[in-house]
């Protein structure tokens, strides 16, 4: 079966160094590389843009950008510009002046490039001078997998800029810019735990955050006994398509009814009299079911926090299914594929719990496991899913990794 691995830093760079010196071979060597990791959320979902509780962690798996030094008359009156290759579409090579990088600006390079493009503005709009950079891209987080490829992207990004700028940011205001990047570059008005987690993940841990004000707790997952495995279901979700931010719309809607600033302030009861009054509107628009989900998946966050803190993996386990069913029928996010992933997951002894991770439509599970029955788990995975919904899985295994930063460049 198709497994992911994350690779040491060491073969990281020399595989960024090799693709920098092919890709610009008269801009001499990469001076400054930077690193972000993709992200798993473990519980909490949807409830980051109700400025909720959620528990991600970072992965071992990273986006990595390699920088230097542009020697290449850009031939526009030396206006500064970037010329950025990805090692996954190499023959995609985008270059772009660092000016008017609104999103109407014109490009008419590729749609990743936009992510970098959405970077740099936001270092514009704070006034700092950029200067002309190549760059390359080496990335170990699947694309459109459900894991924040495009959140590691922007954090890999920020770091770099903040490198040749000198510009001091904190990984809040790093986040928020990248989830600025998201709504504006990318149509996506996502909520900022992708950004946050991979701004700020901990080595060893995972991050409850309060998405309301960005305080943290490192909460170790440092267990032998337990390992978290994640499943991509190879189907690819779009949150561009508009459903994202439908139920988001639908929260808003939700808040308001019941008169508070976010569903994070909203309780059981405020919900059902509001039902019970008529004032969520049509049961068909399903405000009710949303608002139930969110209402609900703060509480099974800080509970699941507290069963980790214990070791209660069963108890952890059974929030991961809960939350799963939760999105499934009130949230309305999941599709065949992924329930198939969960019920599978289900089925293997050893298996604590299992659930939709991400935004959904698509995407992963992330599965809680006792470590003597993950080959059990990774080979059910493979025969049935393809059994079951007629596709292959991708499945890794990750250690929480460390957030955002830069690279030390060693050349050989
Ligand atoms: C996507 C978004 F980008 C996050 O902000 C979050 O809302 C998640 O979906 C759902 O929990 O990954």
């Amino acid at each position: 079966m198709p497994t992911l691995e994350s690779t040491s830093t060491e073969a990281l760079l020399k595989r960024g160094i090799a693709l920098y010196r092919e890709s610009f071979p008269n801009s001499g060597e990469p001076t400054i590389a930077a690193a972000a990791p993709g992200r798993v959320n473990l519980i909490g979902e949807h409830t980051d843009y109700n400025e909720g509780f959620v528990l991600p962690m970072a992965l071992s798996n990273r986006e990595t950008i390699f920088v230097g030094n542009s020697f290449v008359d850009s031939g526009l009156g030396n206006l500064p510009r970037a010329r950025v290759v990805s090692e996954l579409r190499p023959q995609e090579p985008a270059e772009f002046v660092l000016r008017d990088l609104s999103p109407e600006g014109g490009f008419s390079g590729p749609a990743w490039a936009n992510y970098i493009r959405g970077m740099v503005a936001q270092f514009l709009e704070r006034g700092v001078r950029v200067p002309s950079f190549d760059a390359v891209i080496v990335s170990e987080v699947p694309l459109g997998g459900g894991v924040s490829s495009s959140a590691a992207l922007e954090m890999a990004c920020a770091v770099f800029l903040q490198e040749i700028t000198g510009l001091a940011l904190s990984a809040v205001d790093r986040a928020r810019m990248g989830q600025r990047v998201e709504h504006v570059y990318a149509g996506v008005p996502s909520g900022i735990m992708d950004q946050f987690i991979s701004s700020a993940g901990v080595a060893g841990s995972a991050l409850l955050i309060d998405c309301r004000t960005m305080d943290t707790r490192a909460i170790p997952l440092d267990d032998p006994d337990m390992v978290i495995v994640v499943v991509n279901s190879n189907v690819k979700h779009s949150l561009a398509d508009g459903e994202y931010g439908r139920r988001r719309k639908a929260c808003e809607q939700a808040a308001a009814t019941m008169g508070v600033a976010s569903l994070r302030d909203a309780t059981r009861e405020q919900l059902e009299s509001c039902r019970a009054s008529g004032a969520l509107g049509a049961p068909e628009d399903k405000i009710y079911e949303r608002a139930l989900h969110v209402i609900e998946e703060n509480h099974r966050v800080l509970e699941a926090v507290k069963a980790l803190e214990e070791r209660n993996y069963t108890r952890f386990g059974k929030l991961m299914y809960e939350s799963h069913e939760s999105l499934r029928s009130n949230y309305e996010v999941s599709c065949k594929e992924i329930d198939i992933l969960v019920e599978i997951a289900r089925e293997v002894p050893g298996v604590y719990g299992s659930r939709l991770t991400g935004g959904g439509f698509g995407g992963c599970t992330v599965t809680l496991v006792r470590a003597d029955s993950v080959q059990s788990l990774l080979k059910h995975v493979e025969l049935l899913y393809l059994e079951r919904a007629g596709r292959s899985p991708t499945c890794f295994v990750s250690q929480p990794g460390a957030g955002a930063r830069p690279l030390e460049i060693q050349l050989a």
